[in-house]
């Protein structure tokens, strides 16, 4: 009788609101992966089936957005639960040295009772030169009871291969380094790194299932960062690239706007011609699709382990990704494809759901903290948004805010509006870093111009949302910058 009890209550985990034990985090994050990539999220192309099964037993944030527009700073920032202004973490380097002996996200966890590990990317890591060297990066190692790298050979994978940044002439061969390369490649998914980040994190929950304490595990896949690797048979969908279909293009799109808001990366300077252009995107997708695979194998373990009911499961990216809207390509951009992330929250017991209200990536650690009663950390600068997992209709911001530190950009995002400036002065101590003389304003009627392509920042009729938006950004940075770090 008694042990009937105890697996009764072991099944019903979740009761009216409050855990019998305290449940477990599955964290797991992809690198560059824009939402507009996921089947989920309404692509039509690239089917994404194992992360469109949890966003249909968890809620869908359809207005989630990173802190900033790549690797580093992002990551920093919603480990350590500051905007990359408020620490100066702007680069690709670890937060701890500005937030001294305050508590990263899964630290807070290991400080009460939870078993704290990662498999692979969390902080910031090199692709491809961190997977294949296989080292900790930008670790925090104070974050963890335990970690795992998953070297890999990233763009040196056999197969066939070929270079589509600024190779004209074909005779590039193929690269490394922060490059749009595409391989088909031979060997099955173990090959690679995301495929032994799969199998650890599968062999860990095995571990865990046996023991006492709750865990906090983050699971870090590196595509579909570039380069485009993958096993051939994910390629198979998308194979003629000539069937791709490219976002609609325009004769003066970039009229209207300013030069930083001119990416980075652009189909000009990287000189991919249309077929290139094309490659890209079936490129960029079936590295999708092979995450996609990596995540089912990641969520088959932890259901055939019996854990699923005692874990809450998250999925995002660290920041989105251009795939040739506007001819722009890849991350930095406060545009919706790069500030704008995919976000799946799902906790057992609770209603699947869609969340059209604003949230940033920096709510992640305090609204995980809240829902599995840990006590608030102080002066964290994200919000609990965890309501919304009941209500998704409960709103906590009315507008999201992103940096691009690299071009000294801010978005500031609400539902009618995308106000984009750029040119606002560094802190200080941030002088030598990224700063530079480069400035405009973008805005943008996200009802009528969802696509982005009418910058209305020197239209007279718009030019009082404008003044509304520069002193809202003014206040922002000011309360951001002022929080006694
Ligand atoms: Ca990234």
């Amino acid at each position: 009788m008694k042990s009937f009890f105890a697996s009764s209550l072991f099944l019903v985990w979740f009761v009216s609101g409050t855990w019998a034990e305290k449940p477990n985090v599955l964290f797991i994050i992809s690198d560059d992966l824009t939402y507009t990539a996921l089947s989920c999220y309404g692509n039509k192309v690239c089917q994404t089936p194992n992360i469109d099964k949890l966003a249909a037993e968890g809620t869908r944030f359809t207005q989630a957005y990173c802190q900033g527009t790549y690797c580093g700073p992002s990551r920093a920032s919603f480990m350590s639960g500051y905007y990359p202004h408020a620490t100066g973490a702007l680069g690709y380097k670890s937060p701890r040295p500005q937030i001294g002996d305050r508590s990263t996200w899964s630290q807070h966890f290991r400080k009460h009772g939870y078993h704290a590990a990662r498999v692979s990317k969390i902080f910031h890591m090199g692709v491809p030169g961190g997977i294949e060297g296989g080292g900790d990066g930008a670790d925090d190692p104070d974050s963890w009871d335990e970690k795992y790298n998953s070297q890999g050979p990233e763009w040196r994978a056999p197969g066939d291969g070929e270079t589509l940044q600024k190779n004209p002439d074909g005779k590039r061969p193929v690269v490394g380094g922060n490059t749009f390369v595409v391989v088909e490649a031979d060997g099955d998914d173990l090959v690679h790194s995301d495929g032994k980040t799969a199998q650890k994190a599968v062999e860990l929950i095995g571990k865990y299932e046996k023991m006492k304490k709750p865990f906090w595990l983050g699971v870090g896949f590196v595509r579909p960062h570039v380069p485009f690797v993958a096993p051939r048979k994910y390629y198979k969908p998308f194979k003629p690239y000539s069937k791709m279909v490219l976002p609609e293009k325009f004769p003066g799109n970039w009229d209207d706007i300013p030069k930083a808001g001119i990416n980075y990366c652009t189909s000009v300077n990287m000189q991919m011609d249309l077929r290139k252009q094309r490659k890209a995107v079936g490129g960029y997708y079936a590295s999708v699709a092979y995450l996609d695979a990596q995540v089912g194998k990641v969520m088959d373990a932890l259901e055939k382990s019996g854990m699923r009911e005692k874990t809450i499961v998250i999925f995002t990216s660290d920041h989105g990704f251009h795939l040739g809207e506007h001819d722009f390509w890849a991350k930095v951009s406060l545009r919706d494809e790069s500030a704008k992330v995919p976000l799946i929250i799902s906790v057992p017991g609770k209603k699947p759901a869609v969340c059209d209200s604003f949230v940033e990536l920096l709510d992640l650690y305090p609204s995980l903290s809240s829902i599995c009663d840990l006590p608030e950390q102080s002066r964290l600068q994200g919000k609990n948004i965890s309501k919304m997992l009941d209500d998704p209709k409960h709103q906590i911001r009315k507008e999201a805010f992103s940096v691009a530190p690299m071009r000294t950009g801010f978005l500031l995002r609400n539902k009618n509006w995308a106000f984009i400036q750029y040119g606002e002065k560094l802190p200080t101590q941030l002088k030598g870093g990224f700063e530079h003389g480069r400035n405009g304003i973008e805005l943008f009627d996200m009802k009528k111009d969802p696509k982005q392509f009418h910058n209305l920042a020197n239209s007279e009729s718009h030019q009082g949302t404008v003044e509304s938006f520069r002193k809202k950004l003014k206040e922002k940075l000011a309360a951001i910058r002022t929080n006694d770090l």
